[in-house]
C-alpha cells in the first residue's frame, strides 16, 4: 500500500499546477499516515473515528472551495477534487465525512446564510471544532425530496419544527444539522438545527454492510423550537438543496477515482506477484484484459473530472454535466472494485486488501446523492426536455 504512486497513463499531471500537485501530495501523505493504517479495523468494527474530524480540519479537507475569510481553503475546484480523490483512495466513508461537511453544510451556510450565521458556524466547521450533517432524505422521500413532509410553523418569536430525516451521514455525532423543511405554504427552506435543542434527537443506524467507518443516522424533530435567526435567508425552494448536491456530486466524481485507483494499483501488483500454473497470473490474457480495461476507464474518468473542474471554476457546469460525471465515475469505480476483487481470488474477500471494503462502500455511493438511474433521468431530461420522473 505504501508503494502507491498514483495512476497517470496519459500524463494528466501536465494539466495540473504545481499548487495542485502539492495539495494532492499533502493529502496523500495525510491519508497514508492517518487513515490507511487503521481503516480496515475501523470498518471491520463499524467504528467512526471521531478524532479524524479535527485532523481533517487541520489538513484543510473541510470546505477547500469556501473563501478563506470564513476559514475555508479559498482553493479552486480542481484542488477540491484532488482532495476528495486522495481521501477516497483511503475510504469512501472518510470522504463522505469530508464532503458532507464542506459541500452540504459549509456550502449552504456560505451561499444562503446571513453574515452572522457565516461568522458563527463556518470557521468552526472548517477547523473541525464542529461537525455538521445535511438532512434532505426522509423515510418516504428519497429520490423525490420535493415530497418531503418535515415542516415548520411560524410561532411569532420562533419556528416549531416537526418531522424526521433518514440516512443522514455524520448525524449521530453532528453538532449542527442543515435541515430542509417546508413552511406553512409548502415552500422548502434550510434551517440550522443545533445539538441540544429540546425535542431534537439523532438515533444511529446500525448494521450497515457499507460505509462502516462513517456514522449514519436519523434526525428526529419533535416540536423543536428553532430561533428565527437559524433560518437560511438567502434562498428557498428545492433549488437550494439541489445546488448543494451539485457541489457534493462533483466531489464524488473525483473521490471515486481514488477508490478505483487504489483497486487498480492493488490488482496490478497482485497480478505480478501471484503465481498459478507456474506463471504470474498477470501473464494470462484474461487478467491482462481486466487490467487494460481498468486503466482505460480510469484514464477516461480522469479527463472527465479535470474538464468538469475547469467548467466549475468558470461557472459553466450544469447539474446535467455533474450528473454525467457522478454516474459514470461511481459505476466505473464499482466495476473496477469488483474486477480487482476477482483478480485477488479468495484473498480479495479478506481485510488484508481494500477491495471488498471499497466495493461495499461504493454500493452506497452509487445510491446516495442521486441513484445511478436518477442521474440517467436527469440526463434524459436534459436531452429531451421531458422530465421522466414527473
Ligand atoms: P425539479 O422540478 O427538477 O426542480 C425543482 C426546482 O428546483 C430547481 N432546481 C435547481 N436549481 C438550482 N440548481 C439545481 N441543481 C437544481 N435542480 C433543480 C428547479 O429549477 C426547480 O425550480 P422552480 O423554481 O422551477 O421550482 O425537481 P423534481 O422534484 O422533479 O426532482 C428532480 C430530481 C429527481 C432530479 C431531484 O429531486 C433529484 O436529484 N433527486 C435525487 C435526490 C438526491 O440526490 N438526494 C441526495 C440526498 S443528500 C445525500 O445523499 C448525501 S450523501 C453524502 C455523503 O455521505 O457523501
Ligand atoms: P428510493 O428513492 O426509494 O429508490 C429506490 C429505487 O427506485 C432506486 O433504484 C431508484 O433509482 C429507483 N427509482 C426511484 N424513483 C425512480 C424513477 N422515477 N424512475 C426510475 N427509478 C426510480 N441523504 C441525506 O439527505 N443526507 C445524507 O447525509 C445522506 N447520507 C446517506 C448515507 C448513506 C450510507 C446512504 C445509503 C444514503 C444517504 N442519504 C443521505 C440518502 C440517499 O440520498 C438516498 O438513499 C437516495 O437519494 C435514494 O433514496 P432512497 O434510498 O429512498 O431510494
Amino acid at each position: 500500500k505504501d508503494m502507491f504512486e498514483g495512476v497517470d497513463f496519459y500524463g494528466i499531471d501536465d494539466l495540473l499546477t504545481e499548487e495542485h500537485k502539492l495539495i494532492r501530495s499533502s493529502i496523500r501523505d495525510f491519508v497514508k499516515k492517518e487513515i490507511s493504517p487503521y481503516i480496515e479495523d475501523w470498518a471491520q468494527n463499524s467504528h467512526f473515528p471521531y478524532e479524524i474530524v479535527k485532523k481533517f480540519g487541520d489538513v484543510g479537507a473541510f470546505g477547500p472551495q469556501i473563501p478563506s475569510e470564513y476559514g475555508g481553503g479559498g482553493l479552486d475546484y480542481i484542488s477540491y477534487g484532488l482532495i476528495m480523490q486522495e481521501i477516497e483512495r483511503g475510504d469512501s466513508g472518510m470522504r463522505s465525512t469530508a464532503s458532507v461537511q464542506g459541500s452540504l453544510v459549509m456550502y449552504p451556510i456560505f451561499k444562503f446564510g446571513s453574515e452572522q450565521q457565516k461568522k458563527k458556524f463556518l470557521p468552526k466547521l472548517a477547523s473541525g471544532e464542529m461537525l455538521g450533517c445535511f438532512g434532505l432524505t426522509e423515510p418516504d422521500h428519497g429520490s423525490n425530496p420535493s415530497g418531503m413532509t418535515t415542516n415548520f410553523k411560524d410561532m411569532g418569536d420562533h419556528y416549531l419544527l416537526n418531522g424526521a430525516k433518514m440516512w443522514i451521514s455524520n448525524s449521530p455525532k453532528a453538532d449542527v444539522a442543515v435541515v430542509w423543511a417546508k413552511d406553512e405554504n409548502g415552500r422548502i427552506h434550510g434551517l440550522i438545527v443545533e445539538r441540544g435543542m429540546e425535542g431534537f434527537s439523532t438515533p444511529e443506524t446500525h448494521n450497515k454492510w457499507s460505509l462502516r467507518a462513517s456514522c449514519t443516522g436519523e434526525l428526529v424533530f419533535d416540536n423543536v423550537k428553532i430561533p428565527k435567526e437559524n433560518l437560511l435567508p438567502g434562498k428557498s425552494g428545492l433549488g437550494a438543496p439541489m445546488m448543494c448536491l451539485d457541489s457534493a456530486r462533483y466531489g464524488i466524481a473525483w473521490g471515486t477515482l481514488g477508490a478505483a485507483m487504489d483497486c487498480y494499483d492493488s490488482a496490478r501488483r497482485y497480478a505480478l506477484e501471484r503465481i498459478q500454473f507456474d506463471k504470474p497470473i498477470g501473464s494470462f490474457q484474461l487478467v491482462q484484459k481486466k487490467l487494460a480495461e481498468m486503466l482505460s476507464e480510469i484514464t477516461k474518468a480522469q479527463l472527465l473530472v479535470w474538464k468538469l473542474g475547469k467548467m466549475m471554476d468558470e461557472g459553466k457546469a450544469t447539474t446535467a454535466h455533474i450528473s454525467l460525471a457522478k454516474r459514470n465515475n461511481v459505476a466505473m469505480a464499482l466495476d473496477i472494485a469488483r474486477e480487482a476483487r476477482q483478480i485477488h481470488g479468495g484473498m480479495g474477500i479478506t481485510g488484508e486488501y481494500s477491495l471488498m471494503r471499497h466495493m461495499m462502500n461504493l454500493e452506497s455511493v452509487v445510491t446516495y446523492e442521486g441513484t445511478h438511474d436518477i442521474h440517467l433521468l436527469i440526463l434524459g431530461h436534459e436531452i429531451t426536455g421531458i422530465p421522466a420522473f414527473k
